[in-house]
């Protein structure tokens, strides 16, 4: 890939330096030709070497640019439609899990599997820890490799880290990756090895892989091994509030963003980011004067809410262009993401670091370079610290604390 790296410095800040018929980095001149000797990465990679070859120590700019410009088209396009499906307007269409919840598990030991950058297992792990579930499931957290596959593995110094949750081995099934854990169940499998990944220690089966269906049973399939059974995330008189919310918060924000980062045309990508932020006006308006989406306590509605708010400024915004407005521009849904964040244990499940990693180093093309931007200051721990005055426009203490 190092072929497309010059095109990343703007033709304007290249400039040829006569004497040593170099090319130089500055905002000077514009030179006609760029050096191969001057590109990055080591001018020893084949594609450099057979460019010299051709065309001897500097390149058209005009060429490369257009061959490139040909080469990395086609190739994102082939790896955009494996890594994110669409349909023929260029839509991104999420495909379905493989293995929705059947039948709530009943006396089996259950394991749940992770990733930290994954918004979907996100929910999992804070309504796993606000129901007080930490030891009835234990946690397996893979983190993305290379080819963007789970892995498990200890990431040096993370263990140093004692207030948030941080990627290791599989605790269960002892496998090197997810694909392999999906592997060991009856039957095998071959599809996509996804998390979130509720696992049946003992009849070595996958139970479910749907984060809703997850969620779902966390809250109310589980109270016999709960810490905090009083917490109901889904009281019967708010069903059908929560799930108006999710209708409106799935497609436009949750998928929202994924729908703007992976479209593949601009009227894909105009349509996705229009739905988003109409969205994210709707609901910034709504909670101006409610607490959380159904009121004054909250729902699985919200936690569905709060880990897409989470890893809006520090990823969405950026690297899948929702950048009609920051996060922090909406006030309401700003201090309703700091609420949440300071309920007690939700903040232990945010790790900032591994989310930022995830998609900028993982999520190749998108950002082919892997370089990762600096964290925002107002994304980190101290700033979502700062109080969120949103007590007053509720009267109930949602939280049993566990
Ligand atoms: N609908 C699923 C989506 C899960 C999902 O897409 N997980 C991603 C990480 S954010 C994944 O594991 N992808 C791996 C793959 O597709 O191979 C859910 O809500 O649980």
């Amino acid at each position: 890939m190092s072929c497309i790296s010059p095109l990343t410095l703007s033709s304007q800040f290249l400039v040829s330096s006569p004497k040593k018929n170099r090319t130089i980095v500055g905002p000077c001149r514009v030179g006609p030709r760029m050096s191969l000797d001057q590109q990055r990465p080591s001018s020893s990679n084949p594609v450099t070497v057979l460019t010299k070859l051709l065309w001897g120590p500097s390149l058209p700019p005009g060429l490369l640019i257009s061959t490139v410009r040909t080469a990395w088209n086609s190739t994102w396009q082939l790896m955009m439609s494996q890594l994110a499906p669409s349909d023929s307007s260029g839509n991104y269409t999420r495909p379905a899990s493989k293995f929705p919840l059947q039948n709530n598990p009943t006396g089996t030991k259950l394991h749940l599997y992770v990733g930290l950058p994954c918004p979907w297992a996100h929910r999992t792990l804070i309504v796993r820890a606000l129901k007080g579930l930490e030891d009835a499931v234990p946690v397996s957290i893979a983190s993305p490799g290379e080819d963007g596959s789970w892995e498990f593995k200890e990431i040096p110094n993370s263990r140093r880290d004692k207030d948030i949750v941080v990627p290791g081995r599989d605790g269960v099934n002892g496998c090197k990756n997810l694909k392999e854990v999906y592997g060991v169940r009856k039957g095998g499998y071959s599809g996509r090895a996804s998390v979130p990944m509720l696992w049946d220690v003992e009849k070595k089966e996958v139970v479910c892989n749907e984060s809703y269906d997850i969620i779902h049973l966390l809250n109310s399939g589980m109270n016999g091994l709960s810490r905090n059974p009083g917490l109901d995330l889904e009281p019967p008189e708010l069903k059908a509030k929560i799930e108006e919310w999710n209708q409106i918060i799935y497609p436009n924000v949750n998928n929202g963003v994924y729908r703007c980062g992976f479209a593949q045309s601009q009227e894909a990508y105009d349509s996705a980011v229009n739905g988003l932020f109409s969205a994210m006006e709707k609901i910034d308006d709504h909670l101006g004067a409610s607490r959380y989406l159904c009121g004054d306590t909250l729902t699985l509605a919200d936690v569905c809410l709060f880990t897409t708010l989470i890893r809006f400024d520090l990823v969405y915004n950026v690297l899948f262009k929702c950048t009609k407005k920051k996060l922090i521009e909406y006030p309401n849904l700003h201090a309703y993401m700091r609420d949440i964040y300071q309920i007690p244990k939700v903040a232990e499940t945010c790790n900032f670091t591994a989310i930022m990693d995830g998609y900028y180093k993982i999520l190749f093309p998108l950002n082919p370079g892997g370089i990762r931007p600096v964290m925002p200051s107002a994304s980190a721990h101290e700033s979502l610290s700062k109080p969120h005055n949103r007590e007053s426009l509720s009267s109930v203490d949602t939280f049993l604390h566990v």
